[in-house]
């Protein structure tokens, strides 16, 4: 996935995380450009859906259509089992490549998240730039954060997902300390070194996020007189707008998924006794990664230590009790089931 970010010419404007002890910018991007053209690539396995299969994919073209990447081809394949070397069979790998360069497109995308090895395997037939569902994901929250908190929960989970994506393959951008200049990283010496200063980044990201913790548990305790409202739900059910009405405030509810990656917390208008703070945070999806979940923990403490949780759930979607059951499932998950 990595390799081919030169192709797309993809110069970042993202500014990395900088920690408050550390000397060097490390900049380890998902990045690639917004107006891609992107094959969506979904397998059926032997006993599942059809119906539900074909509802993730249009979900995933909607994550792709919030980075602004539009899907141009879908290819299903059924299969009895997954490969464990690259997913899906390799005759059907070539056809995936074949359709790719007759629609133009740079991207593939896998419906179903893949191992680090599939990834590059598939790069490797390929000469294509592949993502999975949480790549995608991934890429969706590091736009989206704007808090100190969001940033940094984001930078780990994109550190910890690369990681293992670092290998022959993998080049990387480093941002020059002033210059703005790019340099590639290249064999197996620099890769090591990669890893290595991703892993010390993670340990110093996991340091502030710790500080951020007790800040935020610190806040909660001043509050502990007020009863405290939490809104959960699938990503773009409505929760920002529930919490507009409810509060007043001036936020802006977007018809987009995962818009709301911050917690605020807002008091309910008109005001009660006792106070009563209500919060908005980030949505939920299927097949969220455990360790995206884990990495927003932080972010969550709001809703594991909610004295009420208010789901909100768009009844408008057929299928809306799927969303309910991965909330519930998810809530389960953080311990505020
Ligand atoms: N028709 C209709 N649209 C609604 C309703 N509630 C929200 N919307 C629309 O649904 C879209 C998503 O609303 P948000 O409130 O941003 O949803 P959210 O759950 O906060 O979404 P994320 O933060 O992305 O997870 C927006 O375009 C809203 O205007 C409703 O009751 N009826
Ligand atoms: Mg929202």
């Amino acid at each position: 996935m990595i390799r081919c970010y030169e192709d797309f010419g993809v110069i970042h404007e993202n500014v990395p995380l900088k920690a408050k002890d550390e000397g060097v910018e490390d900049n380890f991007e998902l990045v690639f450009s917004s107006q891609e053209k992107a094959i969506v690539v979904s397998v059926l396995l032997q006993g599942e859906s059809g119906e539900r299969l074909e509802e993730e994919v249009a979900e995933l073209e909607s994550l792709l259509r919030t980075l602004g990447v539009q899907a141009v081809g879908r290819t299903l394949q059924k299969r009895q089992k997954l490969t464990p070397n690259c997913y899906i069979g390799s005759g059907k790998v070539q056809e995936i490549k074949e359709l790719a360069l007759q629609k133009g497109a740079k991207l593939i995308v896998f419906d179903r998240n893949l191992s680090g090895p599939q990834v590059r395997n598939l790069e490797e037939m390929t000469g294509l730039v592949v993502l999975d569902r949480t790549g995608v994901i991934l890429e969706i929250f590091s736009r989206h954060a704007r808090t100190n908190q969001a940033k940094t929960q984001v930078e780990i989970a994109r550190l910890e997902y690369l990681l293992p994506r670092m290998t022959g393959a993998w080049t990387h951008f480093q941002r020059q300390r002033g210059g703005g200049a790019l340099q590639r990283g290249m064999g197996e010496k620099q890769i090591e070194i990669d890893r290595r200063r991703a892993r010390d980044r993670i340990s110093r990201l996991q340091k502030q996020l710790e500080q951020i913790r007790k800040e935020k548990a610190t806040q909660r305790k001043s509050r502990s007189n007020e009863l405290k409202v939490a809104i959960v739900g699938y990503t773009n059910s409505g929760k920002t707008t529930l919490m507009k009405g409810l509060t007043k405030s001036q936020i802006a509810p977007k018809d987009e998924l995962f818009a709301t990656l911050d917690t605020s917390v807002k008091t309910i208008d008109p005001r009660t006794r006792p106070k009563i703070l209500l919060s908005d945070t980030v949505g939920f999806i299927r097949n969220l990664s455990h360790s995206l979940i884990e990495s927003f923990r932080t972010t969550l403490e709001e809703v594991s230590e909610a004295d009420l949780l208010l789901h909100v759930v768009d009844v408008s979607y057929a299928h809306y009790e799927d969303h309910i059951k991965v909330t519930n499932s998810v809530l389960a998950d953080i311990g505020a089931g």
